[in-house]
């Protein structure tokens, strides 16, 4: 079965542009393919998150995964941080790794860029590096990526082929990978901004922990645009956000939606869309806040996923330090 990585920062809760646009495909993805989901929370600390909360959002996010359907029968799920190995290869590429290519990475400026204080962590500019070891630790062939992961992945390839040019057949060279019904959540309070679990705006942010009322309420203000057409465009950042959420939701396509409510008001559309929320979200919040409280469970299941993983790094690490030369 091809091996296919992808991971999800435990920085906070997990939302709806997560699962619509990840998290559910991984479901069927787990079922074809040998699955390594890892909450990476190296990759977290970049954002300097607070200890404590870092530690609870990773089990949460970890019953989240479970409650979406993620199954340990089929899939390794696990802490990034708890298996060795992540590091290790990513200092052995990054000296492989040529600073022109980390500082030319436009997540980097952009982030770079936003950081108040000014202060910006060499963590920053190279965790692209450690996603190339995250990927090439487990032999991925495939790596589900979105538009913005797109740079990163290419630096992966870059790395892989440039080992292997000097120590042949040392890592597969993983080809990038578009899941099919994956959309891209927008805030609802700012559509032309991506939905995310920092956004210190959590009316834009569906959570899936979000209860009826609270789903109800955010979709209720979303932000709109002027006119009362209903269609989604360019110009209609808002409408065409709320269309693709329900035409995710509910597997119809944008214009046969677009048709069925094109008669409708705005308000008698977003109420539409949020009983579809509430039907999605519902039953995943159960199960949930039921998983929140086993925490042995949870353990027990990131124990057993860093056991099954942790050997397959052991015989990458192994293979890359010998061919280096280490003793
Ligand atoms: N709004 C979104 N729409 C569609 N897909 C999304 N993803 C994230 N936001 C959206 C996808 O979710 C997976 C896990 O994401 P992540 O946690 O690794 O990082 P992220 O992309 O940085 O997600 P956030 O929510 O925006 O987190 P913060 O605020 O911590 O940066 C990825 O596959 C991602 O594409």
């Amino acid at each position: 079965m091809p091996v296919l990585v992808t991971g999800l920062q435990p920085t906070a809760e997990i939302h709806l542009g997560n699962y619509l646009g990840a998290i559910r495909s991984w479901t069927v993805l787990q079922r074809r393919t040998e699955s390594f989901f890892f909450l990476a929370d190296l990759h977290a600390l970049t954002t300097a998150p607070e200890p404590e909360k870092l530690r609870a959002h990773t089990l949460d996010c970890a019953a989240m995964l479970l409650a979406c359907g993620i199954d340990p029968n089929f899939a390794h799920i696990f802490v990034q941080s708890q298996v060795h190995g992540h590091t290790d290869l990513a200092w052995f590429l990054s000296c492989w790794t040529s600073l022109g290519q980390l500082e030319r990475m436009t997540q980097f400026k952009d982030k770079a860029a936003r950081r108040e204080d000014g202060f910006v962590g060499a963590g920053l500019l190279y965790y692209p590096v450690l996603m190339a070891a995250d990927i090439l630790l487990y032999g991925a062939n495939l790596v589900p990526v979105g538009e913005d992961q797109r740079q990163h992945l290419e630096l992966t390839r870059d790395l892989a082929i440039r080992f292997n040019g000097a120590h042949p057949d040392t890592f597969p060279v993983p080809e990038p990978f578009y899941p099919e019904n994956c959309a891209r959540v927008m805030s609802l309070q700012n559509p032309t901004a991506k939905m995310s679990k920092s956004d210190p705006n959590r009316a834009g942010v569906l959570f899936l922990s979000d209860d009826d009322g609270t789903i109800r309420k955010k979709i209720r203000s979303a932000v709109t645009d002027s006119g009362r057409e209903l269609r989604s465009g360019p110009d209609k950042p808002g409408i065409s956000n709320l269309l693709q959420i329900l035409a995710a939701l509910t597997e119809e396509p944008v214009a046969q939606l677009e048709r069925r409510y094109g008669d409708s008001s705005y308000g008698e559309f977003k109420g539409a869309v949020a009983e579809a929320a509430v039907a999605a979200i519902g039953p995943i919040r159960e199960k949930y806040f039921a998983l929140k409280c086993q925490r042995d469970y949870l353990l027990d299941v990131l124990a057993e996923g860093r056991r099954a993983t942790q050997a397959r790094a052991d015989v990458t690490l192994a293979a890359v330090r010998d061919r280096l030369g280490l003793l």
